[in-house]
């Protein structure tokens, strides 16, 4: 008998069905479909091949069992009453959905930098990396009102720890509204989070490895709460990305945006609402006066003419953006006159980048002039100790050295990624190439000089 998706054969799937349906009704409702799986009689007696499609079964969701996912509360899934672990998860994901909501209905948010002493610090990209995080607010200090943080994006993706850093942000949010503003990026996105770590997404295999489908959904919700733009005391503009491909843009219509129907618009769309969505969070500023098309394939790229033209007209002294990590491994570029100012808070980004962090900080008594604090984030296991040492720290000279230690391994790791996606574009697109690095080196390992050797000799 065939057997279905390598897995299983129709008299196995009969077989499944009829343990499923406990009550004998014939049919298999949700209920009865998760505890059986949950109480375990499911896997027994599967077999190992006939386990893995199940797993693959489980793994595709279609519309009725998100719809379902959905409305279903813990109980129905059969977790114990005694398991505390993800309500609290989502009870904070519940709690943080309607208290942003309620205290930011608008994409545009307009603040300020508290008075008369406070200060209002600008994080950019994170992505995941919780060290640098936490270094920026032992550092700076906790979000409160006095001493507000305005998180421009990308906290997620890339790197492994996304959800404790929005579970910390969104926390400092429910204790006080005023403490913090949270900006969507274009990786507050389901289609990103779906990608794979080493393709820029991971969120996704980051939140069902942790707590699964049910607490994933709670994310995504939160994402489509998430901020679009924030302008700061009237005179400084600040998203994710950059500026559009729509004339004359006003803050006005950038707030008429339906920014909590989804994470994002489809990227291919030619509604411009959502193509100005879409810019919004994809855009690079370029040094050619004008629009462009962009290599990312969404937003767009645009000039110092745009800029000037987009702050002049809307009353803005200038624009910080984030979304890119600025050139000579610093944190933080100014550009178009410095009236672009790109700000990204990732040192030594995706574990080998060897660049700087940095984040913006406005004072009230310095206002509209601003300080950039650069950063090189030791690693998270290191942090209790040197937490430990206290204000003795010297805090500039622990980065540079820091970034010193790192620069080396970094080059290798670097070295080692690109030659993987060297392997990688091979096998996709010679095989028979490949083939043949698979048949000379008995599946050993290639060294780097073998490897060239072995292509120079291959290509006609
Ligand atoms: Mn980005």
């Amino acid at each position: 008998m065939k057997s279905l998706d390598g897995g299983f054969t129709p008299k196995e799937i009969k077989r499944l069905f009829k343990e499923a349906d406990t009550d004998g009704s014939n049919s298999v409702d949700w209920r009865e479909f998760l505890s059986w799986i949950i109480n375990g009689t499911a896997m027994r007696g599967m077999g190992a091949k006939g386990a893995a499609s199940f797993e693959r079964l489980l793994n595709t969701e279609t519309q009725d069992e998100a719809s379902f996912v959905e409305s279903a509360g813990c109980d129905e899934f059969g977790v114990p009453a005694d398991y505390s672990g993800y309500r609290h998860v989502q009870l904070i994901l519940d709690e943080f959905v309607a208290a942003y909501k309620d205290r930011h209905p608008k994409p545009v948010i307009e603040t300020e930098v508290p008075q008369p002493d406070g200060r209002l610090v600008i994080v950019g990209d994170t992505h995941g990396q919780l060290a640098d995080v936490l270094h920026i607010l032992y550092h700076l200090g906790p979000p409160s009102a006095n001493n507000r943080y305005l998180f421009n994006g990308d906290m997620v993706d890339r790197g492994n720890q996304g959800v404790e850093i929005l579970l910390i942000l969104f926390s400092f949010f429910l204790a006080d509204n005023e403490s913090i503003i949270v900006h969507r990026g274009n990786h507050e996105n389901e289609d990103m989070n779906a990608l794979h770590a080493d393709n820029g997404g991971g969120f996704e295999d980051e939140v069902m490895e942790k707590y699964g489908l049910q607490v994933y959904r709670h994310f995504i919700g939160a994402f489509k709460t998430l901020s679009l733009a924030s302008v700061i005391n009237k005179e400084i503009f600040v998203v994710h990305g950059g500026l559009t491909r729509v004339k004359n843009l006003t803050i006005d219509y950038i707030n008429t945006l339906p920014f909590q129907d989804y994470t994002a618009p489809h990227p291919l769309s030619t509604n411009v609402k959502e193509q100005l969505f879409s810019d919004l969070l994809w855009s690079d500023p370029t040094e050619y006066e004008g629009k462009y098309k962009s290599d990312r394939g969404v937003g767009i790229k645009y000039g110092p003419d745009v800029t000037t033209k987009f702050c002049s007209q809307n009353r803005l002294r200038f624009l910080v953006r984030s979304h890119q990590v600025p050139e000579d491994g610093r944190g933080f570029q100014k550009q178009h006159n410095d009236r672009c100012v790109t700000v990204f808070s990732a040192s030594n980004y995706c574990g080998d980048g060897g660049n700087f962090g940095a984040v913006i900080v406005l004072s009230a008594s310095n206002f509209p002039r601003y300080e950039v604090f650069e950063h090189f984030a030791a690693p998270l296991e290191e942090m209790p100790a040197i937490v430990a040492q206290g204000d003795a720290t010297d805090w500039n000279q622990m980065s540079t050295s820091q970034q010193r230690e790192s620069a080396e391994s970094s080059k290798i790791a670097r070295q080692e990624k690109t030659f993987e996606r060297m392997i990688i574009s091979i096998i996709e697109k010679k095989p028979q190439l490949w083939a043949f690095v698979i048949r000379n080196s008995l599946g050993q390992k290639l060294k780097a000089d073998e490897f060239v050797q072995m292509l120079e000799e291959c290509d006609p």
